[in-house]
């Protein structure tokens, strides 16, 4: 008889994330994943200016502090056939890749590493070995031993304080651990150097956007004027630090992050649990060329199904039969009906809270049970996120993609299979943040060199007006975010939004059960896991986090205890 456990809230993610597993004889059989939060971010940009929305919608999270306001410009700018000047394309993919790259380092050490890298250990290490091993991975200069024994005392003051505070509630000493003392405590010295590092990346955003979270945009552009010889606008000196920060955060990934996702990578490559759907969508993003032209995309583009790899199937966001978000299981009703699937331009957020009271013990999942929709490509289930890239891209013979995967495979000494699952997920992201970063400096020099011959535009206002749009319009915004493929569908009337659906990474991730009874990637990655000890259920964290959850963003303020969904008004 299968045990019932639940592990709510996961913690060390954004939001609110319920999972609950049925473990039979030490193995999980089958998992639910839910939502237990909602907040109709969707509605409250009815019938305003578009041009004002992607502010409201940028709020949906503070973690991908930018994707929702970039897939919300793009979607307007879709609708009403608004071009942008190349300045502000390459900005845009700018504060794109500087969300990528902080947002893997901080997911690698400060949100997943613990699950990977026990702290209480790094007491027992030797700091001359850990000197020793931070020199042969990497040429990074803070590695003497001297460095490393000051770390170990700071670790010591903590544990002795008994107060662990960022590090309390792990479970340390499981038997899953398997690293030495010693690759645990360069861990823990780099996870606090990756903190300083974090908060440099971020002006990036400030110079570009005006601040972070949440930066500037504008429909037709960017909202900050470049003037690069007066302080009416991003000057010369701004433009050099963002170009010191992009240099820094490719030395961050190239020289700390990558050596220590490999050194920690080969201690579990025999730990290959939590793959599951082997469905894999990427929109695909950073284009070289238009944003529409889907060919100069760097980031790749298809679908996977099935792991099949000979084949890369085309995706089309704007076909009502390929993008569903179906509602069967999922606490929301569409047309008064409480199940069904919807294309995003038809779609509808009306919710319908069924579930039990407060505090409750177990969810229903034969009916409702999340606040996540689960929306599908031609009614499949789909992974999205770093490993779904980079499989479509390997599968699609994309050359970078290629060389820095069978590089890695090679170093690890796996096949492309392994990286079909948790370690898989994790060092994707990593490989993943080398190419962007890379990206991220490619897109800088040619803003320079725009900029040096002369062009300093970055708005156009052509049809700013609303008397330029036509009256009716509808189009879609897609990002590649952090988490995975982000997709915003705006229908606009008389100069104003009368529909609009976010359909996000982590909903496609965290999705519940589909209207033909489908299970989400979660669901799927979780079953025919082993679990050590159900009361320390280390195993499912590990693989959920490899997703890098963000609950915020899957289910765009409900009072449980007295079962009433919060009222919003609109208008
Ligand atoms: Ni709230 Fe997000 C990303 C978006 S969500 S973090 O990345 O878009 O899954
Ligand atoms: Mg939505």
């Amino acid at each position: 008889m299968a045990q019932r456990i639940v592990v709510d809230p996961v913690t060390r993610i954004e939001g609110h994330l319920r999972i609950e597993a049925d473990i039979n004889n030490g193995v999980i059989e089958r998992a639910y994943s839910s939502g237990t939060a909602v907040r109709g971010i969707e509605l409250i940009v009815k019938d305003r200016d578009p041009r004002d929305v992607w502010a409201f919608v940028q709020r949906i999270c503070g973690v991908c502090t930018t994707t929702h306001a970039l897939a919300s410009i793009r979607s307007v700018e879709d609708a009403l056939d608004i071009k942008i000047p190349k300045n502000a394309h390459l900005i845009r993919d700018i504060m794109n890749a500087a969300v990528f790259v902080h947002d893997h380092v901080v997911h690698f050490y400060h949100l997943h590493a613990l699950d990977w890298v026990d702290i209480v250990s790094a007491l027992n290490a030797d700091p001359n070995e850990t000197s020793r091993i931070a020199q042969s991975i990497s040429d990074w200069p803070k590695s003497s031993p001297g460095y490393f024994k000051e770390i170990k005392e700071k670790v010591q003051k903590i544990v002795d304080s008994g107060q662990l505070g960022i590090f309390a509630n792990g479970y340390w000493g499981h038997p899953e651990y398997k690293l030495p003392p010693e690759v645990n405590l360069l861990a823990v010295a780099h996870y606090l150097e990756a903190l300083d590092w974090q908060k440099e990346i971020v002006k990036i955003h400030t110079i570009f956007g005006g601040k972070n979270p949440h930066p500037h945009y504008v429909v037709g552009g960017m909202a900050t004027p470049i003037d690069i010889n007066s302080d009416n606008g991003i000057h010369a000196e701004r433009l050099m630090h963002v170009s010191q920060l992009i240099d820094e955060a490719n030395e961050f990934v190239n020289k700390v992050y990558i050596p220590d996702l490999l050194a920690i990578g080969s201690y579990y490559k025999d730990w290959l649990y939590g793959g599951g759907l082997n469905n894999y969508l990427s929109y695909g993003d950073f284009a070289t060329g238009d944003i529409r032209d889907v060919n100069t995309y760097r980031m790749p583009r298809g679908v996977i199904l099935n792991g099949d790899l000979t084949k890369v199937l085309d995706i089309d966001p704007t076909d009502p039969e390929q993008v569903k978000e179906f509602i069967d299981h999922s606490w929301y009703s569409y047309d008064g009906k409480d199940n069904g699937g919807k294309h995003p331009w038809e779609g509808e957020t009306t919710l319908n809270y069924t579930g039990p009271k407060a505090p409750f013990t177990e969810l229903n999942t034969a009916e409702k049970y999340s606040w996540i929709k689960a929306p599908r490509w031609k009614e499949e289930p789909m992974e999205t996120g770093p490993l779904a890239r980079l499989i479509v891209g390997y599968a699609k013979g994309q050359k970078e993609i290629v060389e820095i995967v069978d590089a890695t495979l090679e170093k690890l000494g796996v096949g492309i299979e392994a990286l079909q699952s948790a370690l898989g997920r994790t060092v994707a992201r990593g490989l993943e943040s080398v190419l962007v970063a890379k990206w991220m400096r490619e897109d800088m020099d040619q803003l320079l060199t725009n900029i040096k011959n002369g062009d300093q535009v970055t708005f156009d206002r052509t049809k700013w007006e609303p008397k330029t749009w036509q009256n009716q319009a509808k189009g879609v915004g897609w990002v590649e975010a952090p988490r995975g493929s982000l997709g915003h569908w705006v229908v606009i009337e008389d100069a104003k939004v009368k529909g609009y659906q976010a359909v996000v990474p982590t909903t496609w991730n965290a999705s519940p059960i589909d209207g033909n009874g489908k299970i989400g990637a979660y669901e799927a990655s979780l079953a025919g896991t082993p679990v050590h000890d159900p009361n320390l259920p280390l195993e499912i964290i590990r693989i959920i986090h490899s997703f890098d959850p963000c609950l915020a963003c899957a289910v765009h303020l409900t009072d449980l205890e007295n079962n009433k969904t919060t009222e919003i008004k609109l208008g």
